[in-house]
């Protein structure tokens, strides 16, 4: 559902030259320094990255699947830091309040997200429930028109930088499972919210996780999502399910750039006399890592054109994330071992993909709960 190609053209362009000549020489920077310098977080929202999924009306740019999937095929070509800090406003964060937000939530919120003004998280995950959502524990307690909101949400994505939370709480306590939580827009300013310390992680430095912590902080009732009680956890899987084809699409991206790396150093370093591009067994590598990237390509286009096309992608969004996740792995590996020596020294960077790429088969639900979203869909659709 490209609506128009010479615009999406001239945009796919200007993402590729800004990756190509802002984003990659700033890739040691971001790792030593831990920070996205701030002139580039300046170029990423005057060049409408944070709006990239919100309508025109509301001042994003307004892409279908199909088009953000191919944005972030660009965007993958470098650190995924930097995709990480207008992907969480532009995916999971914004999307609740696009889904199943009230006009009136949308008015208020989704052109300050769009501009970059506020930037968004979302908080699902608790100490004790990450894979079982569906059992989270933080409460919000109606108090004449306000909710009182209590408990601690965990790696929370941006959360030291983010002006909006999109929060999933119980509200009715007497329901332990999905039908018994709500979901919120909190504004980072309303009293009781503590930001804890940015966790250590194993790589994506440059992108920031943290606690939130909820100590009766009051919510204005009005920032029910959907003005509805018991509709977030579907809010939250709805939001999801199409951030998981946004994962995948980043996937792909980050696999071809590096297998362009290894495929460069390939070409140039010598072993046994000529480059060891020529040995088949290093060939083999570069093969499967093509073959694999192509096969993640299609899926993940395919999944965003049915989306846009109304379908149900459940199944779908979920066998492109899981695919396109333990692909770009075993691309970071082959590429690790392709670079030899020099893939384990932090020089030429593919050691810091190789780490940065783990967490893919972790976030926006684990390769096992892709797995298990998958089966159950299959069983129930032939149950039928
Ligand atoms: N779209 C709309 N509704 C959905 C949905 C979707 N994609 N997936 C589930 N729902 C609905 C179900 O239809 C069900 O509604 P009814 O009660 O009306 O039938 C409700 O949500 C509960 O669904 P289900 O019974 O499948 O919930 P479970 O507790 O069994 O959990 C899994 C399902 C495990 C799939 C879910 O908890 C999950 O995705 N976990 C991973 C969470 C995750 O990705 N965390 C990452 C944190 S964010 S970086």
């Amino acid at each position: 559902m490209i609506r128009d190609p010479d615009t999406l053209t001239a945009f796919l362009d200007s993402v590729r030259r800004f990756v190509k000549e802002r984003l990659v020489p700033a890739e040691n920077t971001v790792a030593e320094t831990d920070e996205i310098p701030d002139d580039i977080v300046a170029d990423m929202k005057a060049m409408g990255l944070f709006g990239l999924t919100v309508p025109e009306s509301y001042g994003g740019l307004g892409l279908t699947m199909e088009e953000e999937a191919l944005v972030m095929f660009e965007m993958g070509r470098t650190s995924p830091a930097f995709r990480s800090l207008f992907g969480t406003t532009v995916g999971i964060g914004s999307q609740g309040i696009l889904i199943d937000g009230t006009p009136a939530q949308k008015d208020k919120y989704l052109p300050m997200l769009a501009s970059g003004e506020l930037i968004a998280s979302f908080a699902l995950t608790e100490p004790e429930a990450g894979s079982d959502a569906a059992s989270l524990r933080t409460t919000a307690r109606r108090e004449g028109d306000h909710y009182i909101v209590n408990g601690t949400k965990r790696f929370i994505t941006n959360a030291p930088l983010a002006g909006l939370f999109t929060l999933m709480a119980r509200t009715d306590p007497s329901n332990k499972g999905a039908g018994g939580v709500s979901a919120f827009i909190v504004e980072r300013g309303t009293p009781g919210i503590t930001i804890g310390k940015p966790d250590k992680k194993m790589g994506q430095r440059g992108a920031h996780t943290a606690d939130v912590i909820f100590e009766n902080c009051r919510v204005p009732a009005a920032n029910l999502i959907g003005g509805k009680e018991g509709m977030g956890f579907k809010t939250a899987m709805k939001v999801l399910e199409k951030g998981r084809i946004h994962i995948a699409a980043i996937c792909v991206g980050v696999a071809e750039r590096m297998l362009e790396d290894a495929l460069a150093y390939a070409m140039e370093r010598k072993q046994f006399g000529q480059p060891i591009a020529e040995f088949q067994l290093v060939q083999a590598m570069l093969a499967d890592s093509k073959m694999e990237v192509y096969a993640a390509r299609c899926m993940a286009i395919d999944a965003a054109r049915r989306r846009d096309n109304g379908e149900n992608v459940s199944t779908e969004a979920s066998c492109c994330k899981l695919f396109a996740s333990e692909m770009c792995g075993r691309v970071a590996d082959r590429a690790v071992q392709i670079f030899g020596g020099s893939g384990y020294v932090a020089d030429h960077g593919i050691e810091r993909f190789y780490r940065d790429v783990r967490l893919f088969r972790i976030y926006e639900g684990t390769s096992q709960i892709q797995q298990l979203v998958i089966a159950r869909n299959m069983i129930r659709e032939a149950d039928h």
